[in-house]
């Protein structure tokens, strides 16, 4: 009897994942969706060099990091070469009258947002059925950077690590807990949260720490840092490809049903932080727990705390509220009770999964 348990079992697994691989692949952009982006980049990079002749303006967050669902939005940063420039705020309603004028968005500028951004929405048409959403931000940097890391990670083992944050980035979004301005929790936590699992949680890891990778020459200062912050990691992928080889041989299958248990019970959520830079650390270290004088505001803020990669004081799931963490590991815990139920049929689990 437990000797067929277990051959259902490892039946499972394999049909899960082979399951998961063909949802994943319905869900990728068309070539000609990216080919229509490229070419509203392309557009709006010219109407913002009448303003700022020396300015380019880059793809970043998933249009740019390999994790891209079908009409996902576009992130998209504004760099501007030359020494002598205006300020964000400013910036932004000089594009946004600009685009307002020139283009067929709607158009709407907050300047005054912690990161000054313009919103642009396209109405649907019948190349592009959903529309297009798209931000610009300016100077954005660090952005530009983690999205760079991001997608070294996707591309050192894509089989598993794309297949793992795109089915998560759908089932957050079917669950509906992917909303920070509702208290959860952004795409681009999701992601951190995969990449900790998989580097600092799997035994033996799936992932190597490309923060923590001897670098192949020495690197200064000036070159390692921005805005004060350590920007280095390795990434030379080609070189990487022949040296990384990781022994754990796991199904993309097994890592998400490991991945919920992890998130269910077993991750530190009043004393942890997850860095992907340096494993887990406390709250505590990083001050950010809650003083007992203003509770229900730091604490608040840091029910779940994720570090950034590399603006380290920055906890990327501050957004998390008290209720917004109970629904997200409620839902942890029903994908992983519907994984380890012994469903019937793999299709059938991962309906249920994304109901
Ligand atoms: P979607 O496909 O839009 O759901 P995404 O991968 O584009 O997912 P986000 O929209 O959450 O992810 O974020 C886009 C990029 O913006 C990712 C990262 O470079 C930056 N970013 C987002 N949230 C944060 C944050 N809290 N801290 C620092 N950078 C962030
Ligand atoms: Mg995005």
């Amino acid at each position: 009897q437990q000797q067929r348990r277990l051959v259902s079992r490892q039946r499972f697994i394999q049909d899960f994942s082979q399951c998961l691989f063909e949802f994943v692949i319905q869900l990728l952009p068309t070539a000609e969706e990216m080919a229509v982006k490229e070419d509203v980049r392309k557009l709006l990079e010219r109407l913002i060099r009448t303003i700022e002749p020396d300015s380019r303006l880059l793809s970043f967050g998933s249009s740019a990091n390999g994790f891209s669902l079908k009409n996902s939005d576009m992130d998209l940063c504004c760099l501007i070469d030359s020494g002598e420039r205006l300020n964000a705020a400013d910036l932004v309603t000089m594009v946004g009258d600009l685009l307002e004028r020139e283009t067929k968005f709607h158009v709407k500028p907050l300047p005054h947002a912690r990161i000054p951004i313009v919103k642009l929405n396209l109405d649907p048409s019948s190349a592009l059925p959903f529309g297009i959403a798209c931000d610009i931000g300016f100077e954005n940097r660090l952005a530009l950077e983690n999205t760079r890391l991001l997608m070294c990670y996707a591309s050192i083992d894509p089989a598993r690590v794309r297949t793992m944050v795109l089915f998560l980035k759908v089932w957050s979004k079917r669950r509906k807990i992917n909303s920070p301005y509702k208290g959860t929790l952004s795409s681009y936590g999701y992601v951190l949260l995969v990449i900790y699992f998989l580097v600092h949680v799997k035994n033996p890891p799936v992932l190597p720490n490309l923060q923590q990778m001897p670098p192949l020459r020495p690197i200064s200062e000036e070159e390692s840092h921005l805005n004060g912050y350590n920007i280095w990691f390795f990434d030379d992928i080609e070189l990487l490809r022949q040296r990384w080889k990781s022994s754990n041989t796991d199904t993309v299958a097994d890592l998400l049903i490991d991945f919920f248990k992890f998130y269910s019970r077993d991750f530190a959520y009043n004393t942890g932080v997850a860095s992907i830079r340096a494993g887990l650390l406390k709250k505590e270290d990083k001050g950010w727990l809650s003083e007992p004088s203003d509770y229900g505001t730091a604490r608040e803020r840091n029910r779940l705390c994720i570090e950034d990669p590399f603006e380290t004081d920055f906890n990327v799931a501050r957004c998390v509220t008290k209720d917004g963490l109970y629904t997200i590991r409620g839902e942890f815990m029903r994908a992983s009770r519907i994984l380890q139920a012994r469903p019937e049929r793999a299709i059938l689990a991962l309906a249920q999964l994304c109901e």
